[in-house]
Protein backbone atom coordinates (compact mmCIF):
# COMPACT_ATOMS: atom_id res chain seq x y z
CA UNK A 1 0.00 0.00 0.00
CA UNK A 2 1.69 3.31 -1.18
CA UNK A 3 0.27 6.37 -0.05
CA UNK A 4 1.11 9.58 -2.02
CA UNK A 5 0.81 13.21 -2.02
CA UNK A 6 1.51 15.92 -4.06
CA UNK A 7 2.89 19.52 -4.12
CA UNK A 8 0.05 21.57 -4.82
CA UNK A 9 0.24 23.30 -7.90
CA UNK A 10 2.42 26.49 -8.29
CA UNK A 11 2.10 29.80 -9.23
CA UNK A 12 5.41 30.74 -11.12
CA UNK A 13 4.75 34.46 -10.85
CA UNK A 14 6.73 35.83 -8.70
CA UNK A 15 5.80 38.45 -6.02
CA UNK A 16 6.00 41.73 -7.49
CA UNK A 17 4.07 43.94 -5.01
CA UNK A 18 6.38 46.34 -4.07
CA UNK A 19 3.85 48.79 -1.86
CA UNK A 20 3.18 45.73 0.63
CA UNK A 21 4.38 47.16 4.06
CA UNK A 22 7.49 44.87 5.56
CA UNK A 23 5.22 43.31 8.61
CA UNK A 24 2.89 41.71 6.68
CA UNK A 25 5.65 41.14 3.28
CA UNK A 26 7.08 39.08 5.86
CA UNK A 27 4.40 37.10 6.96
CA UNK A 28 3.75 36.54 2.97
CA UNK A 29 6.74 35.52 2.34
CA UNK A 30 7.82 38.29 0.08
CA UNK A 31 10.93 38.39 1.23
CA UNK A 32 12.78 38.26 -2.12
CA UNK A 33 12.03 41.30 -3.04
CA UNK A 34 12.58 43.50 0.12
CA UNK A 35 16.17 44.35 0.75
CA UNK A 36 18.22 42.58 3.40
CA UNK A 37 17.36 43.70 6.51
CA UNK A 38 18.75 41.09 9.25
CA UNK A 39 22.18 39.45 9.84
CA UNK A 40 22.94 36.09 8.90
CA UNK A 41 23.01 34.72 11.88
CA UNK A 42 19.72 36.15 13.58
CA UNK A 43 17.80 33.13 14.99
CA UNK A 44 14.32 32.32 12.94
CA UNK A 45 11.02 31.55 15.02
CA UNK A 46 8.25 31.21 13.53
CA UNK A 47 4.69 31.30 15.57
CA UNK A 48 1.09 29.71 14.44
CA UNK A 49 -1.15 32.76 13.61
CA UNK A 50 -3.66 30.52 11.57
CA UNK A 51 -6.68 31.94 13.85
CA UNK A 52 -5.40 35.59 13.95
CA UNK A 53 -5.06 36.09 10.88
CA UNK A 54 -8.86 34.96 10.21
CA UNK A 55 -7.53 32.07 8.05
CA UNK A 56 -9.95 28.57 8.52
CA UNK A 57 -10.02 26.56 5.46
CA UNK A 58 -10.48 23.26 6.06
CA UNK A 59 -9.29 20.61 3.25
CA UNK A 60 -12.02 18.02 1.76
CA UNK A 61 -10.76 14.63 -0.19
CA UNK A 62 -13.93 12.92 -0.43
CA UNK A 63 -12.35 9.48 0.67
CA UNK A 64 -15.42 6.87 0.81
CA UNK A 65 -13.10 4.00 1.22
CA UNK A 66 -12.41 3.08 -2.16
CA UNK A 67 -9.03 4.80 -2.19
CA UNK A 68 -9.64 6.71 -5.32
CA UNK A 69 -5.72 8.06 -6.19
CA UNK A 70 -6.87 11.82 -6.29
CA UNK A 71 -8.00 11.28 -2.74
CA UNK A 72 -3.79 11.89 -1.82
CA UNK A 73 -3.62 14.72 -4.02
CA UNK A 74 -4.37 17.93 -1.68
CA UNK A 75 -5.77 21.34 -2.61
CA UNK A 76 -3.37 23.90 -3.47
CA UNK A 77 -2.74 27.32 -1.82
CA UNK A 78 -1.50 30.62 -4.01
CA UNK A 79 -1.19 34.16 -3.59
CA UNK A 80 -2.79 36.31 -5.63
CA UNK A 81 -3.60 40.48 -5.93
CA UNK A 82 -8.07 40.05 -6.22
CA UNK A 83 -8.72 43.69 -6.33
CA UNK A 84 -5.55 45.28 -7.53
CA UNK A 85 -4.54 46.86 -3.70
CA UNK A 86 -1.14 45.33 -4.21
CA UNK A 87 -1.74 43.30 -1.15
CA UNK A 88 -1.66 39.61 -1.28
CA UNK A 89 -4.95 37.81 -1.32
CA UNK A 90 -5.16 34.00 -0.88
CA UNK A 91 -7.03 31.43 -2.55
CA UNK A 92 -7.09 27.73 -1.35
CA UNK A 93 -8.65 25.21 -3.75
CA UNK A 94 -10.15 22.03 -2.73
CA UNK A 95 -11.64 18.79 -3.50
CA UNK A 96 -14.93 17.36 -3.16
CA UNK A 97 -16.99 14.53 -2.13
CA UNK A 98 -17.01 11.97 -5.48
CA UNK A 99 -20.82 11.84 -5.72
CA UNK A 100 -23.40 13.21 -6.09
CA UNK A 101 -21.12 14.63 -9.29
CA UNK A 102 -22.52 18.25 -8.55
CA UNK A 103 -21.55 18.04 -5.32
CA UNK A 104 -20.32 21.46 -3.91
CA UNK A 105 -16.59 21.93 -3.24
CA UNK A 106 -15.30 24.14 -0.52
CA UNK A 107 -12.91 26.34 -2.46
CA UNK A 108 -11.64 29.24 0.00
CA UNK A 109 -10.82 32.87 -1.13
CA UNK A 110 -9.46 35.08 1.23
CA UNK A 111 -8.97 38.89 1.24
CA UNK A 112 -5.82 41.01 2.60
CA UNK A 113 -7.24 43.08 5.40
CA UNK A 114 -3.90 45.09 5.25
CA UNK A 115 -3.56 44.71 9.12
CA UNK A 116 -2.47 41.06 9.41
CA UNK A 117 -5.67 39.76 8.73
CA UNK A 118 -7.95 37.88 6.12
CA UNK A 119 -11.04 38.09 4.95
CA UNK A 120 -13.26 34.82 3.13
CA UNK A 121 -14.70 36.71 0.09
CA UNK A 122 -15.40 33.29 -1.29
CA UNK A 123 -19.34 33.81 -1.53
CA UNK A 124 -19.97 35.25 -4.84
CA UNK A 125 -16.50 35.44 -6.10
CA UNK A 126 -17.23 32.54 -8.38
CA UNK A 127 -15.29 29.92 -6.62
CA UNK A 128 -18.26 29.55 -4.52
CA UNK A 129 -19.91 27.90 -7.62
CA UNK A 130 -16.68 26.39 -8.91
CA UNK A 131 -17.96 22.32 -8.60
CA UNK A 132 -15.01 20.97 -9.75
CA UNK A 133 -12.80 18.28 -7.75
CA UNK A 134 -9.38 20.61 -7.32
CA UNK A 135 -5.38 20.38 -6.81
CA UNK A 136 -3.89 23.44 -7.02
CA UNK A 137 -3.94 26.95 -9.33
CA UNK A 138 -1.38 29.46 -10.66
CA UNK A 139 -2.42 32.82 -11.17
CA UNK A 140 -1.44 34.88 -14.43
CA UNK A 141 -3.11 38.04 -15.99
CA UNK A 142 -3.67 36.22 -19.34
CA UNK A 143 -5.63 39.16 -20.82
CA UNK A 144 -3.44 41.82 -19.88
CA UNK A 145 -6.19 44.12 -17.93
CA UNK A 146 -4.08 44.46 -15.00
CA UNK A 147 -6.59 41.91 -12.82
CA UNK A 148 -4.28 38.47 -11.59
CA UNK A 149 -7.18 35.72 -13.52
CA UNK A 150 -6.53 31.60 -12.25
CA UNK A 151 -6.41 29.05 -13.71
CA UNK A 152 -6.97 25.72 -11.46
CA UNK A 153 -5.86 22.13 -11.73
CA UNK A 154 -8.44 19.61 -11.43
CA UNK A 155 -8.88 15.76 -11.65
CA UNK A 156 -10.99 16.47 -14.79
CA UNK A 157 -8.01 18.75 -16.39
CA UNK A 158 -8.60 22.31 -15.19
CA UNK A 159 -10.81 25.48 -15.07
CA UNK A 160 -9.60 28.94 -16.20
CA UNK A 161 -11.24 32.01 -14.38
CA UNK A 162 -10.95 35.25 -15.34
CA UNK A 163 -10.68 38.27 -12.92
CA UNK A 164 -13.79 40.66 -13.44
CA UNK A 165 -13.04 42.85 -10.65
CA UNK A 166 -14.56 43.38 -7.02
CA UNK A 167 -13.58 40.46 -6.56
CA UNK A 168 -15.30 37.94 -8.92
CA UNK A 169 -14.02 35.34 -11.34
CA UNK A 170 -15.98 34.16 -14.16
CA UNK A 171 -15.34 30.44 -15.46
CA UNK A 172 -14.68 31.23 -18.91
CA UNK A 173 -12.74 27.52 -19.80
CA UNK A 174 -14.95 26.92 -22.70
CA UNK A 175 -15.15 30.55 -23.93
CA UNK A 176 -11.01 30.55 -23.97
CA UNK A 177 -11.06 27.15 -25.81
CA UNK A 178 -9.31 25.53 -23.27
CA UNK A 179 -10.35 21.94 -23.23
CA UNK A 180 -7.93 19.95 -21.15
CA UNK A 181 -9.10 16.52 -19.51
CA UNK A 182 -5.95 15.29 -17.91
CA UNK A 183 -5.79 15.04 -14.33
CA UNK A 184 -4.00 17.70 -13.48
CA UNK A 185 -2.06 18.57 -10.73
CA UNK A 186 0.61 21.58 -11.84
CA UNK A 187 0.29 24.02 -14.17
CA UNK A 188 2.89 27.17 -14.81
CA UNK A 189 2.19 30.36 -17.25
CA UNK A 190 4.81 31.46 -19.17
CA UNK A 191 5.01 33.39 -22.76
CA UNK A 192 7.32 30.94 -24.16
CA UNK A 193 6.61 32.46 -27.61
CA UNK A 194 7.14 36.25 -26.41
CA UNK A 195 4.39 37.80 -27.70
CA UNK A 196 3.79 39.57 -24.66
CA UNK A 197 0.47 37.01 -23.80
CA UNK A 198 0.74 34.31 -21.26
CA UNK A 199 0.48 30.84 -22.15
CA UNK A 200 -0.35 27.81 -20.36
CA UNK A 201 1.38 25.00 -19.49
CA UNK A 202 -0.56 22.21 -18.35
CA UNK A 203 1.84 19.76 -16.64
CA UNK A 204 -0.60 16.31 -16.58
CA UNK A 205 0.36 13.94 -14.11
CA UNK A 206 -1.14 10.10 -15.08
CA UNK A 207 -3.98 8.81 -17.21
CA UNK A 208 -7.10 8.67 -14.63
CA UNK A 209 -10.68 8.41 -14.59
CA UNK A 210 -13.27 7.01 -12.31
CA UNK A 211 -13.23 4.01 -14.72
CA UNK A 212 -9.34 3.39 -14.86
CA UNK A 213 -9.80 3.59 -11.20
CA UNK A 214 -12.33 0.45 -11.28
CA UNK A 215 -9.45 -1.34 -12.94
CA UNK A 216 -6.51 -0.97 -10.84
CA UNK A 217 -6.41 -2.36 -7.54
CA UNK A 218 -3.30 -2.40 -4.41
CA UNK A 219 -3.28 -4.20 -1.59
CA UNK A 220 -0.40 -4.51 1.40
CA UNK A 221 -0.20 -7.42 3.47
CA UNK A 222 -4.11 -8.32 2.09
CA UNK A 223 -4.95 -4.78 3.05
CA UNK A 224 -6.67 -2.58 0.48
CA UNK A 225 -4.82 0.17 -0.34
CA UNK A 226 -4.06 3.26 -2.49
CA UNK A 227 -1.83 2.85 -5.81
CA UNK A 228 0.67 4.62 -6.27
CA UNK A 229 1.73 6.29 -9.70
CA UNK A 230 3.52 2.69 -10.75
CA UNK A 231 -0.11 1.69 -11.30
CA UNK A 232 -1.06 4.38 -13.43
CA UNK A 233 0.78 5.24 -17.17
CA UNK A 234 2.10 8.04 -17.89
CA UNK A 235 0.40 11.22 -20.37
CA UNK A 236 1.66 14.44 -22.13
CA UNK A 237 1.69 17.89 -21.05
CA UNK A 238 -0.83 20.34 -22.94
CA UNK A 239 -0.08 23.63 -23.95
CA UNK A 240 -2.22 26.24 -24.70
CA UNK A 241 -1.08 29.26 -26.75
CA UNK A 242 -2.33 32.62 -25.90
CA UNK A 243 -4.09 34.25 -29.13
CA UNK A 244 -5.06 37.37 -27.49
CA UNK A 245 -8.66 38.06 -28.17
CA UNK A 246 -9.70 36.22 -24.99
CA UNK A 247 -8.74 32.43 -26.61
CA UNK A 248 -6.31 29.72 -26.90
CA UNK A 249 -5.15 27.27 -29.10
CA UNK A 250 -4.25 23.93 -28.54
CA UNK A 251 -0.48 23.87 -29.60
CA UNK A 252 1.09 20.53 -28.01
CA UNK A 253 1.45 18.69 -31.31
CA UNK A 254 3.19 21.38 -33.13
CA UNK A 255 5.46 22.40 -30.13
CA UNK A 256 6.54 18.76 -29.60
CA UNK A 257 5.17 17.84 -26.40
CA UNK A 258 2.77 15.60 -27.55
CA UNK A 259 4.33 12.16 -27.50
CA UNK A 260 5.94 13.17 -24.63
CA UNK A 261 5.40 10.51 -21.32
CA UNK A 262 5.33 12.57 -18.31
CA UNK A 263 4.00 12.03 -14.48
CA UNK A 264 4.01 15.31 -13.77
CA UNK A 265 3.97 16.56 -10.18
CA UNK A 266 6.02 19.61 -10.29
CA UNK A 267 6.45 22.61 -12.79
CA UNK A 268 9.22 25.10 -13.19
CA UNK A 269 9.81 28.02 -15.71
CA UNK A 270 13.62 28.88 -16.28
CA UNK A 271 15.84 30.30 -19.05
CA UNK A 272 18.83 27.83 -18.41
CA UNK A 273 20.52 28.57 -21.09
CA UNK A 274 20.66 32.32 -21.22
CA UNK A 275 18.80 32.61 -25.23
CA UNK A 276 15.95 34.63 -23.31
CA UNK A 277 13.30 31.61 -23.99
CA UNK A 278 11.82 30.48 -21.16
CA UNK A 279 12.10 26.60 -20.77
CA UNK A 280 10.12 24.03 -18.61
CA UNK A 281 11.26 22.10 -16.05
CA UNK A 282 8.81 19.29 -15.47
CA UNK A 283 9.51 16.94 -12.11
CA UNK A 284 8.02 13.65 -12.92
CA UNK A 285 6.65 10.57 -10.44
CA UNK A 286 9.02 7.65 -11.19
CA UNK A 287 9.60 8.52 -14.40
CA UNK A 288 12.52 10.41 -15.50
CA UNK A 289 11.91 13.93 -15.53
CA UNK A 290 12.04 16.90 -18.62
CA UNK A 291 13.66 19.61 -19.06
CA UNK A 292 12.20 21.31 -22.30
CA UNK A 293 14.50 23.38 -23.86
CA UNK A 294 12.55 26.33 -25.94
CA UNK A 295 14.34 26.32 -29.51
CA UNK A 296 12.86 30.15 -30.21
CA UNK A 297 10.25 28.66 -32.67
CA UNK A 298 7.70 27.52 -31.12
CA UNK A 299 9.19 23.83 -30.45
CA UNK A 300 10.32 22.03 -26.96
CA UNK A 301 13.16 19.37 -27.32
CA UNK A 302 13.47 17.47 -23.78
CA UNK A 303 17.20 18.06 -22.70
CA UNK A 304 17.10 16.26 -19.64
CA UNK A 305 19.28 13.27 -20.33
CA UNK A 306 22.14 15.42 -21.88
CA UNK A 307 21.56 18.14 -18.71
CA UNK A 308 21.84 15.49 -16.08
CA UNK A 309 18.55 16.51 -14.58
CA UNK A 310 16.48 13.02 -16.26
CA UNK A 311 17.46 11.10 -13.45
CA UNK A 312 19.59 10.81 -10.19
CA UNK A 313 23.07 10.46 -10.45
CA UNK A 314 22.83 6.38 -9.67
CA UNK A 315 20.55 6.65 -12.75
CA UNK A 316 17.00 6.21 -10.89
CA UNK A 317 13.76 8.26 -11.57
CA UNK A 318 13.33 9.79 -8.33
CA UNK A 319 9.79 10.91 -7.03
CA UNK A 320 10.53 14.71 -8.42
CA UNK A 321 7.28 15.55 -6.71
CA UNK A 322 8.09 19.58 -5.59
CA UNK A 323 10.61 21.35 -7.80
CA UNK A 324 11.92 25.04 -8.08
CA UNK A 325 14.22 26.85 -9.86
CA UNK A 326 16.32 29.98 -9.04
CA UNK A 327 19.66 31.61 -9.04
CA UNK A 328 21.08 30.59 -5.38
CA UNK A 329 24.28 31.24 -5.79
CA UNK A 330 24.27 34.36 -7.77
CA UNK A 331 26.13 32.29 -10.98
CA UNK A 332 24.19 34.50 -12.82
CA UNK A 333 22.12 30.73 -13.43
CA UNK A 334 19.01 29.39 -12.46
CA UNK A 335 19.64 26.06 -10.29
CA UNK A 336 16.77 23.44 -9.72
CA UNK A 337 15.80 21.65 -6.48
CA UNK A 338 13.71 18.65 -6.41
CA UNK A 339 11.72 16.82 -3.25
CA UNK A 340 12.03 13.25 -3.64
CA UNK A 341 10.78 10.31 -1.78
CA UNK A 342 12.77 8.07 1.75
CA UNK A 343 16.13 7.84 0.69
CA UNK A 344 16.39 9.63 -3.09
CA UNK A 345 17.43 12.87 -0.83
CA UNK A 346 16.72 16.30 -2.30
CA UNK A 347 18.03 17.14 -5.56
CA UNK A 348 19.83 20.45 -5.71
CA UNK A 349 21.03 20.47 -10.01
CA UNK A 350 23.48 23.20 -10.10
CA UNK A 351 23.63 24.54 -13.40
CA UNK A 352 27.68 24.45 -14.36
CA UNK A 353 27.54 26.33 -18.11
CA UNK A 354 23.95 26.41 -19.01
CA UNK A 355 23.88 23.58 -20.58
CA UNK A 356 25.02 20.81 -18.31
CA UNK A 357 23.99 20.63 -14.38
CA UNK A 358 25.27 18.78 -11.45
CA UNK A 359 23.72 17.50 -8.77
CA UNK A 360 25.37 18.71 -5.57
CA UNK A 361 23.11 17.68 -2.92
CA UNK A 362 24.58 13.82 -2.50
CA UNK A 363 28.28 15.26 -1.16
CA UNK A 364 26.45 18.07 1.32
CA UNK A 365 24.61 18.77 4.09
CA UNK A 366 21.45 18.34 1.90
CA UNK A 367 21.95 15.13 1.64
CA UNK A 368 22.35 14.32 5.10
CA UNK A 369 19.28 16.77 6.28
CA UNK A 370 17.07 14.82 3.69
CA UNK A 371 18.04 11.35 3.45
CA UNK A 372 14.57 10.17 5.24
CA UNK A 373 12.61 12.92 3.80
CA UNK A 374 9.35 12.45 1.77
CA UNK A 375 9.36 16.20 0.16
CA UNK A 376 6.39 17.54 -1.45
CA UNK A 377 6.95 20.50 -1.89
CA UNK A 378 10.60 22.58 -1.93
CA UNK A 379 11.48 25.97 -3.14
CA UNK A 380 14.05 28.73 -2.82
CA UNK A 381 13.08 31.31 -0.29
CA UNK A 382 15.71 34.36 1.23
CA UNK A 383 14.57 33.13 5.07
CA UNK A 384 17.09 35.29 6.49
CA UNK A 385 17.76 37.93 4.54
CA UNK A 386 21.16 38.12 4.13
CA UNK A 387 20.90 38.10 0.10
CA UNK A 388 21.10 34.30 -0.24
CA UNK A 389 17.92 31.81 -1.23
CA UNK A 390 17.37 29.18 1.19
CA UNK A 391 15.75 26.09 0.42
CA UNK A 392 12.07 25.42 2.50
CA UNK A 393 11.69 21.30 1.80
CA UNK A 394 7.94 20.49 3.18
CA UNK A 395 7.80 16.90 4.57
CA UNK A 396 5.88 13.97 5.23
CA UNK A 397 6.28 9.95 5.19
CA UNK A 398 3.74 7.58 3.75
CA UNK A 399 3.12 3.64 4.45
CA UNK A 400 5.22 2.79 1.69
CA UNK A 401 8.04 5.06 3.12
CA UNK A 402 7.96 3.57 6.47
CA UNK A 403 7.82 -0.02 4.93
CA UNK A 404 11.33 1.01 3.40
CA UNK A 405 13.13 2.38 6.25
CA UNK A 406 12.52 1.57 9.30
CA UNK A 407 14.26 4.79 10.44
CA UNK A 408 11.28 7.20 8.29
CA UNK A 409 8.99 8.77 10.33
CA UNK A 410 5.11 9.00 9.09
CA UNK A 411 5.49 12.48 10.58
CA UNK A 412 8.30 14.58 9.37
CA UNK A 413 9.33 18.31 10.35
CA UNK A 414 9.79 20.61 7.35
CA UNK A 415 13.94 21.34 6.51
CA UNK A 416 15.19 25.02 6.37
CA UNK A 417 18.50 24.71 4.62
CA UNK A 418 20.58 28.19 5.19
CA UNK A 419 22.46 29.04 2.56
CA UNK A 420 25.76 30.40 4.01
CA UNK A 421 26.99 31.78 0.70
CA UNK A 422 29.47 30.29 -0.39
CA UNK A 423 27.40 27.21 -2.25
CA UNK A 424 26.96 25.35 0.78
CA UNK A 425 23.74 24.92 2.85
CA UNK A 426 23.54 24.19 6.74
CA UNK A 427 20.30 22.86 8.48
CA UNK A 428 18.71 25.18 10.26
CA UNK A 429 15.21 23.13 11.00
CA UNK A 430 15.82 23.14 14.91
CA UNK A 431 16.40 26.75 14.77
CA UNK A 432 12.28 26.98 13.56
CA UNK A 433 10.77 26.48 16.82
CA UNK A 434 7.94 25.02 15.32
CA UNK A 435 6.14 23.04 18.26
CA UNK A 436 6.36 19.34 17.87
CA UNK A 437 3.27 19.05 18.48
CA UNK A 438 2.17 19.48 14.72
CA UNK A 439 4.34 16.64 13.84
CA UNK A 440 2.92 13.91 16.11
CA UNK A 441 -0.05 12.72 13.68
CA UNK A 442 -0.78 9.12 15.76
CA UNK A 443 -4.51 10.02 16.53
CA UNK A 444 -5.35 11.11 12.75
CA UNK A 445 -7.35 8.52 11.02
CA UNK A 446 -5.38 7.83 7.65
CA UNK A 447 -7.30 9.93 5.27
CA UNK A 448 -7.40 12.95 7.37
CA UNK A 449 -3.45 12.34 7.71
CA UNK A 450 -3.50 12.16 3.90
CA UNK A 451 -5.24 15.45 3.99
CA UNK A 452 -3.27 16.89 6.79
CA UNK A 453 0.30 16.15 5.22
CA UNK A 454 -0.50 17.39 2.00
CA UNK A 455 -1.94 20.89 2.88
CA UNK A 456 1.37 21.33 4.41
CA UNK A 457 2.69 21.05 0.65
CA UNK A 458 0.14 24.01 -0.33
CA UNK A 459 2.58 26.42 1.51
CA UNK A 460 4.82 26.69 -1.68
CA UNK A 461 3.54 29.76 -2.43
CA UNK A 462 3.98 31.83 1.01
CA UNK A 463 7.25 32.28 0.78
CA UNK A 464 8.69 32.12 4.24
CA UNK A 465 5.28 31.09 5.88
CA UNK A 466 4.29 27.81 6.34
CA UNK A 467 1.28 26.06 6.35
CA UNK A 468 0.46 22.44 8.57
CA UNK A 469 -2.51 21.07 9.39
CA UNK A 470 -4.02 19.13 12.19
CA UNK A 471 -6.65 17.05 11.64
CA UNK A 472 -7.19 18.52 8.80
CA UNK A 473 -6.81 22.33 10.73
CA UNK A 474 -4.77 24.85 8.47
CA UNK A 475 -2.03 26.59 10.44
CA UNK A 476 -0.63 29.44 9.28
CA UNK A 477 2.87 30.24 10.89
CA UNK A 478 4.80 33.81 10.57
CA UNK A 479 7.84 34.70 11.13
CA UNK A 480 8.50 36.74 14.06
CA UNK A 481 10.31 39.74 13.30
CA1 LIG B 1 -6.66 39.58 -16.16
CA1 LIG C 1 2.64 34.12 -25.61
CA1 LIG D 1 16.08 29.17 -22.78
CA1 LIG E 1 19.44 33.47 3.03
Amino acid sequence: MRLRRSEACRTFRRPTHALIGVSLALALGLADVIAPVRAATSPLTFTDVTQKAGIAFVHENGAEGAHWYPELFGGGVVVLDVDGDHWPDLLFVNGKPWTPASAHAHHALYRNNHDGTFSDITAGSGFDTLAAYALGATVGDYDNDGRDDVFVTTVDGGRLLRNTGNGRFVDVTARAGIAPTGFAVSAAWLDYDRDGLLDLFVGNYVQWSPAIEAQVRCTQDGVRGYCGPDAYKATAPTLYRNLGNGTFKDVTASAGLSGQSDKAMGVAVLDYNGDGWPDLFVGSDRVPAKLYRNDGHGHFVDEAVPAGVAVSENGASRANMGVDAADYDRSGRPHIVVGNFVNEMLGLYHNEDGAVFRDVAPRSEIARASLLSVTWATFFLDADLDGFLDILAVNGGTDESQGRDARARMSQPPLLLRNRGNGLFENITSQLGLDKKYYKTKSIVRNKQSDALRLWNAAKKLRRSAFRTSCRRMIFFHQKP
